[in-house]
């Protein structure tokens, strides 16, 4: 009897508290209020948000193991190209190495850019990406290459938003223009049947220029003397993941001197003599500079197998099968441009014009240098960095890395070069210095 009358008065004064309530606002003239009627509705049933947060949690807890097991067990290893030690849970993962006197540890080297005035919004975005991804950790010097001088806006905004030292600097014009004593006329003949022919940057002269100074010049500049090692960058690019390590110290430590990312084949039609340039400075320089086929990645560039390609096959006339490292990122030693071996190299191939008489690209050019001249182990594909310059990107295989890396990207991408069968990786992964459980 005791408990019925107490019910009614909860009741009775639950039901005059909703009713006061709703009333009271109005009759005082005042807006009415939902979150004073939610706030009444929720205190009068168990459903509310208090519920689904714990609710959740105890979900979210029952599988912690599961869904968190990333961050407490050591990560997959898909290749063998880097030190493992630096994606252990312990080690974040921009993990900045100090010296004795608190001072970040960096290498001698810079970020290089060669690039136009009116690039300048692209270059800003490639700038403010890579900054973050990496270089706010280590406030390496960029080094920016005209071959006009750079405007007040364009040096003041990328000075602004670099965290290092900022150079900027104009190419001498006998590293830029067509060499001087070559008939202008049949170059201008060349480029229109290029451009009739439909080729990328077929007609185009400034870009010739530009692939044969980052072919054979750019390591010579001023600016770039006093370092060892460059990170080349280009307008609107875009780095997906927070770099795991210093990719500068990488090649410091394990004596890499080239790093890629993407490995895509060539069109061969802007190409066609490079090949039997290349097969004679293998001729003449072979005992010189060592060259090795037993140690170097020459099987990398001449292998034709499209096993791994789904059965995809890049037709080639020569002996190279049109593999190259996509140089719109590339981090190189620049000792090894400097080397004789490499300088010889850059001499014979200007020496044919195919730079302009055809339009022979950096990235082939590099490519080939570096499948002949160095070894195996010398060249690293940085498989951890996500990165795009349209239209291709590249990201992480490892979802875990993905996650601990915090990645914005999709290894499912259509764009992904990696899933594609135009993509070279699985020739270096067996050909070079890749992926272990291939080779064994
Ligand atoms: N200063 C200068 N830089 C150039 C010139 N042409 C190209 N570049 C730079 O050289 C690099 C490569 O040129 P791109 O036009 O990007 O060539 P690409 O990457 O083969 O082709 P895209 O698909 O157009 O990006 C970029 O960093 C450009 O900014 C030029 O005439 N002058
Ligand atoms: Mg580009």
């Amino acid at each position: 009897m005791k408990c019925t009358s107490y019910s009614l008065i909860f009741i009775v004064s639950t039901i005059f508290a909703l009713i006061w309530d709703i009333l009271y606002p109005i009759c005082t003239n005042s807006v009415y209020s939902n979150a004073n009627f939610d706030q009444l509705y929720k205190s009068l049933f168990i459903y509310n948000d208090e519920y689904f947060f714990e609710k959740s949690n105890e979900i979210k807890n029952k599988y912690l193991d599961i869904t968190q097991r990333s961050l407490y067990d050591r990560l997959k290893f898909s290749t063998n190209t880097y030190d493992a030690n630096v994606l252990y849970r312990d080690d974040p993962v921009d993990e900045i190495i100090l010296d004795d006197n608190g001072q970040i540890i960096k290498q001698n080297a810079t970020i290089f850019m060669l690039t136009r005035n009116w690039e300048l919004p692209g270059v800003l975005h490639s700038m403010r990406s890579l900054e973050d991804r990496f270089n706010k950790n280590y406030h390496y010097d960029w080094v920016f290459l005209n071959d006009v001088p750079f405007d007040t806006q364009f040096i003041e905004s990328t000075t602004a938003m670099a965290s290092g030292d900022v150079y900027h600097g104009v190419i001498p014009t006998e590293h830029w223009d067509y060499p001087e004593g070559n008939d202008k006329t049949s170059l201008n003949i060349s480029l229109s049947i290029m451009e009739e022919q439909g080729m990328v940057y077929g007609g185009s002269l400034s870009y010739r220029n530009m692939c044969r100074f980052n072919s054979g010049f750019f390591f010579r500049h001023e600016l770039l003397q006093k370092y060892d090692y460059y990170f080349r960058v280009e307008p609107d690019v875009e780095y997906f993941c927070d770099f795991p390590y210093d990719p500068f110290k990488v090649m410091h430590d394990k004596d890499y001197k080239y790093g890629f990312v993407i490995s895509t084949y060539e069109y061969e039609e802007t190409i066609p003599s490079l090949w039997e340039a290349v097969e004679e400075y293998i001729e003449v320089y072979q005992d010189e500079f060592g060259i090795d086929n037993n140690k170097n990645m020459y099987d990398f560039i001449t292998n034709k197998d499209t096993s791994r390609s789904w059965g995809v096959s890049v037709v080639s006339s020569s002996d190279y099968n049109l593999c190259h490292f996509w140089s719109n990122f590339e981090i190189g030693n620049l000792n090894f441009f400097r080397s004789e071996a490499y300088l010889k190299y850059f001499e014979l191939l200007d020496s044919k014009m195919g730079f302009y008489s055809e339009r022979w690209g950096d990235a082939p050019v590099h490519t080939i240098a570096a499948s002949i001249l160095l070894n195996k182990e010398e060249i690293i594909h940085f498989d951890e960095i996500g990165y795009q310059h349209l239209p291709f990107k590249t990201c992480p295989v490892s979802y875990y890395l993905r996650i601990k890396q915090k990645c914005q990207c999709d290894f499912d991408d259509k764009l992904n070069i990696d899933i594609q069968p135009n993509s070279c990786l699985p020739k270096y992964w067996i050909h070079g210095n890749g992926k272990t459980f291939v080779k064994e």
